[in-house]
């Protein structure tokens, strides 16, 4: 963009004159934010416009990535860097005497997403905007996003997200052109028209309008902005009377009300099912009528066209893809088959079944009663196909839709598409040989693997200013456009002065991070601790808890002996549970009144400090991942599909403290076994005790003094106010064999620990694996992961 800065400071005053009546010096943060962001608007319209424009001219292939959430955070930042006037913005504010940093503060973060799958979504409509490749978002505008955590007593409360504010979504804009209705419930006959086809005849059917808001996606200093659409409900004006009473609407609203709040678990609640068929829905009508405006056949869509199913929320696609082109637009079953088969593709995210979604076929039935017979055709039309094949009855039951009468999403998102990947080497291995083995069989050249991603320049850029300048003084500023000219940080790494420089940028994060938690929570870290970080959703697989208990030894091993010669210690951890989920809140509870216990023991001398964060978000996470000596990535090997703040933590150059899990293979695969810590059993291990059924938890914990110890604490009163939390945790480790094997990878944990403080004691070792690290992070750019998904599953042209 072509702009100065005296020419932005004019525009700035002139927009706030008009739009708030002010002057500057009288303004809040929030008017100065709101005003700056009219002002952005202002200057990338045309190129949007445009864009749009070109798109369409060039008819180019556009894929649409359906995802329920989208987890941005803030995007003024964002903006401005890709726009190219970031800095120019912040001379200006400088000069004008605003506090750049108050008015970035005043915008909410967009948290329409639980965590890592919302935040990857987020990331990829930066990274094709950034690559140039014509990709838009499809989701949904909740009103209410991710909850708000509040501690109080140690406990989490949740509090409602309302993220529009004073100043609503300043980014979006509503397109009432492009409304499209959603038909649910009713009864559906079907009958032959005049020309003797068969349609469904529509009985009692609630009638909603969706309503479109766009929300741009400006790619990184080329020109380029994409769409983020969004769809809220309304209820159309034709069918008013249907709605009279003010409870009536209100069930309509809350379609769009609130975000899900769960994690890695699935509920089978009729909302949701609404929620999910709602944006899919309006989402493939719209891209169908935009298509045709082509003047192209309808059945060779998917040479324009890519519909990518992020997780199996969006997995109703297939079908409802297929009630369009076969009842709205009248193509042949097969016709539209092929279609939709070459339209469809598919991410996994999970591995723990109990996050994949299967809905009651009754209540299935009743919400969607025509999509429930084309599902039950493409049922049986594919139970027919194997038969034929000769494909053993067992593995088609296992692969089928419709079975124990339930819809299996999954099945239908593989079943309907060309593509199934998984989100990590490992994942993708294991979805081949274990979650999805049977598919394997029928479809191996479905299978492809694409290591998940994340937007380099937030991470650094944005969130750590102060390291990025250490690196352009290195290296210059090339790697600022180009990624991969990190690497060029390899040649340092023996280099003394760039080593203390970029220690020092650390210590300068840390210090800005030990003052918000002064602030926020009174409690005061040195900043000659190491920082050891696990910031994630609170999850039992993630294994919070055996972070822990690594505490406990700690505490015990200091009350023991005073005098202990350990490097202090601060344990930073940051993490919402679902609020259903109770041992995850448990947990919670725990570190907190654990965190009292330590912080206020003047015998322990400051080595050991123990803080929790509350509300972890993405604007939290740019303050936090920074600051961290120690990047905590523990979880079960086998149960983290990838993981994405691993690479957020290498790049900005912490020390990994990993098990052979999800991407954290391949973090170690680019940095080398002597610059992460690895520790564990490894995903055959871990399999190995499911076949022998040979894991005894009360054994290991009878039989090893330490770990009986530091288990007992749990209930013997040394943690003040956590009780009842304290027997559910010890419950879970003795009584019911601890799922995730906590006790059998604590003595190795320990020992990682242990070579972690003595490798953090020799400060030129660290800095030497914290600038490798950074160096060899460059692997993990979105940018070359949605480079993957346009070439090989989409087939997308720049
Ligand atoms: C399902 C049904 C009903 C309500 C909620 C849900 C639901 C919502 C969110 C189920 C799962 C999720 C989120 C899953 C998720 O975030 N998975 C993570 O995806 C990341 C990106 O691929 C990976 O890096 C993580 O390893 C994986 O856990």
């Amino acid at each position: 963009m072509q702009l100065t800065k005296e020419q932005f400071i004019r525009d700035f005053k002139d927009t706030l004159h008009e739009e708030q009546l002010i002057k500057v010096p009288a303004a809040t943060p929030t008017e100065i934010f709101a005003t700056l962001a009219k002002l952005v608007r202002k200057y990338y319209t045309d190129t949007w416009i445009d864009r749009n424009r070109k798109l369409s001219e060039n008819q180019e292939k556009i894929a649409y990535y359906f995802s329920i959430e989208f987890l941005p955070g803030r995007m003024l930042e964002t903006n401005l860097l890709n726009l190219g006037i970031l800095d120019l913005v912040k001379e200006a504010f400088a000069d004008l005497d605003v506090d750049f940093n108050a008015v970035k503060n005043a915008e909410h973060d967009m948290a329409l997403g639980n965590g890592g799958l919302g935040r990857l979504a987020a990331a990829f409509m930066d990274s094709l905007a950034t690559t140039g490749y014509p990709g838009f978002g499809n989701g949904l505008r909740y009103k209410y996003g991710l909850f708000k955590q509040r501690i109080v007593d140690g406990y989490q409360v949740e509090l409602p997200d309302s993220w529009f504010g004073s100043t609503g979504n300043v980014w979006e804009i509503r397109k009432d052109h492009d409304v499209v209705d959603v038909k649910l419930f009713g009864d559906v006959q079907l009958q032959a028209n005049e020309e003797g086809r068969i349609i469904p005849v529509y009985k009692n059917a609630q009638v909603l309008r969706a309503v479109p808001y766009d929300v741009p996606q400006i790619g990184f200093k080329n020109g380029v902005i994409n769409n983020l659409r969004l769809w809220d409900v309304e209820i159309p004006e034709e069918y008013e009377l249907n709605y009279p009473t003010i409870a009536d609407r209100r069930r309509v609203q809350d379609i769009t009300a609130t975000l899900y709040p769960d994690d890695s678990s699935y509920e089978g609640k009729e909302l949701r099912l609404i929620q999910e068929y709602f944006m899919t829905s309006a989402g493939l009508q719209t891209i169908i009528k935009s298509y045709l405006k082509l003047g192209r056949p309808l059945e060779t869509i998917y040479e324009k066209v890519s519909v990518h199913i992020n997780d199996t929320h969006p997995a109703v696609a297939p079908a409802e893809f297929m009630r369009l082109l076969i009842d709205d637009y009248g193509l042949s079953w097969d016709k539209a088959w092929e279609a939709t088969v070459k339209t469809m593709s598919y991410t996994n995210h999970t591995i723990l079944s109990e996050a994949l979604e299967k809905w009651d076929a009754n209540l299935f039935k009743t919400v969607l009663p025509r999509v429930y017979q084309i599902v039950l055709e493409i049922d049986s039309r594919f139970v027919a196909e194997m038969t034929q094949n000769n494909v053993a009855t067992d593995i088609i039951e296992n692969t089928r839709i419709v079975k124990d009468n339930q819809i299996h999403m999954a099945n239908l998102a593989i079943i309907g598409g060309h593509s199934v990947n998984g989100v990590a080497k490992l994942h993708t291995e294991l979805l081949k040989e274990d979650t999805l083995r049977d598919f394997y069989t029928l479809y191996p050249d479905k299978f492809n693997n694409k290591t998940n991603g994340i937007v380099q320049r937030r991470w650094t850029q944005i969130a750590a200013p102060e390291l990025s300048e250490a690196i352009d003084a290195t290296i210059g500023t090339g790697w600022r456009r180009d990624i991969h000219e990190l690497q060029k940080l390899n040649d340092f790494a023996d280099d003394k002065a760039v080593l203390d420089q970029f220690y020092q940028v650390k210590k300068e994060a840390k210090a800005k991070l030990a003052a918000y938690i002064l602030e926020t929570t009174g409690i005061e870290v040195s900043t000659d601790a190491i920082f050891d970080v696990q910031v994630k959703r609170l999850h039992a697989y993630k294994r919070q808890l055996l972070n822990v208990l690594h505490i406990i030894k700690l505490y015990w091993d200091l009350k023991d002996n005073p005098d202990k010669d350990m490097v202090p210690r601060v344990f930073i951890f940051g993490a919402k549970a679902a609020p259903g989920y109770h041992f995850a809140k448990s947990v919670i509870k725990l570190i907190n009144e654990l965190a009292n216990l330590i912080n206020n023991d003047a015998s322990l001398q400051g080595k050991l400090k123990v803080v929790f964060l509350e509300n972890y978000n993405v604007s939290l996470a740019e303050l936090i991942i920074p600051a961290a000596d120690v990047s905590e990535q523990i979880s079960l090997a086998s149960k983290e599909a990838s993981g994405t703040s691993n690479m957020k933590f290498m790049m900005t150059g912490a020390i990994t403290l990993a098990t052979l899990d999800g991407a954290n293979i391949e973090i170690k695969d680019e940095v080398g076994d002597d610059n992460i810590v690895i520790f564990g059993m490894d995903k055959d291990a871990v399999y190995h005790h499911y076949e022998a059924h040979d894991y005894y938890s009360r054994g290991v914990y009878e039989n090893n003094p330490v770990i009986k110890r530091v288990v007992d604490t749990f209930v013997n009163g040394t943690i003040p106010n956590a009780q009842s939390e304290g027997s559910e945790i010890y419950e879970s480790l003795i009584a019911y064999n601890d799922e995730y094997f906590l006790l059998e990878d604590f003595p190795s944990y320990v020992a990682a620990q242990e070579y972690i403080d003595a490798l953090y004691r020799d400060k030129e070792k660290w800095a030497r694996m914290s600038l490798l690290n950074i160096a060899n992070s460059d692997k993990f750019t979105s940018d070359d992961t949605i480079t993957a998904y346009a070439e090989e599953i989409w087939n997308l042209r720049k």
